[in-house]
């Protein structure tokens, strides 16, 4: 008797914010107009998102259950950081510096109040920075995606899709993206 084996259809869904904090410029925004000007022999869906704690979520949210990706990499902006940095964990906190861009302040609290204190994220973290080194682009690990509107996305992501391979990637501070964006693409073509 022969048993055929169902593997799931490569199909990456990748997402970036809009600028904030008075800024016109967010590269996680240009990554995704970059991407879609590559080929890929795959299925890629990219996301522009409101830098907004209650509107990000949802967005995300409604897509990711309508297209099923097999894997998730959601992107954001770090400026004070020099190299790509591939978030490990998401916590169940939000103390913003910061309103988001709806005029929401929201500081010292749990985002879920009965959720786990953190999860770690469910990409191969080393394995990415590796391909991300590999294509040039300098990338190492970070322990903290802020506490901010970036680990507030992550986090509920993780704690809804547990079972969809995902992570957060900050882009750094930069006169010239063009090897981040690589490194990025690196990873996408190999995840
Ligand atoms: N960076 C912010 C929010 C949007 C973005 O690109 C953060 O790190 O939380």
């Amino acid at each position: 008797m022969t048993s055929i084996r169902m593997t799931k259809k490569k199909k990456i869904l990748i997402t970036g914010f809009e600028p904030f904090d008075g800024s016109s410029f967010n590269p996680s925004a240009q990554l995704l107009d970059w991407l879609n000007l590559q080929t890929f022999d795959f299925e890629i869906h990219t996301l522009l998102l409101p830098v907004s704690f209650t509107q990000a979520f949802p967005l995300l949210d409604e897509l990711t259950t309508n297209i099923n990706p097999s894997a998730v990499l959601l992107t954001g902006y770090a400026q004070t950081r020099t190299e790509l940095t591939i978030e490990r964990i998401g916590i169940n906190w939000v103390d913003a510096r910061i309103p988001d861009n709806d005029g929401l302040l929201l500081e010292a609290q749990k985002i879920l109040n009965h959720g786990p204190d953190g999860l770690f994220t469910t990409l191969p973290v080393l394995q990415l920075i590796e391909m991300a080194k590999k294509s040039g682009c300098s990338a190492k690990v970070s322990t903290s995606a802020g506490e901010y509107v970036c680990n507030h996305l992550l986090y509920l992501y993780l704690t809804k899709y547990s079972l969809i391979p995902g992570t957060f990637i900050h882009l750094p501070g930069s006169q010239n993206y063009d090897i981040f964006f690589q490194g990025i693409h690196a990873i996408i073509s190999q995840i």
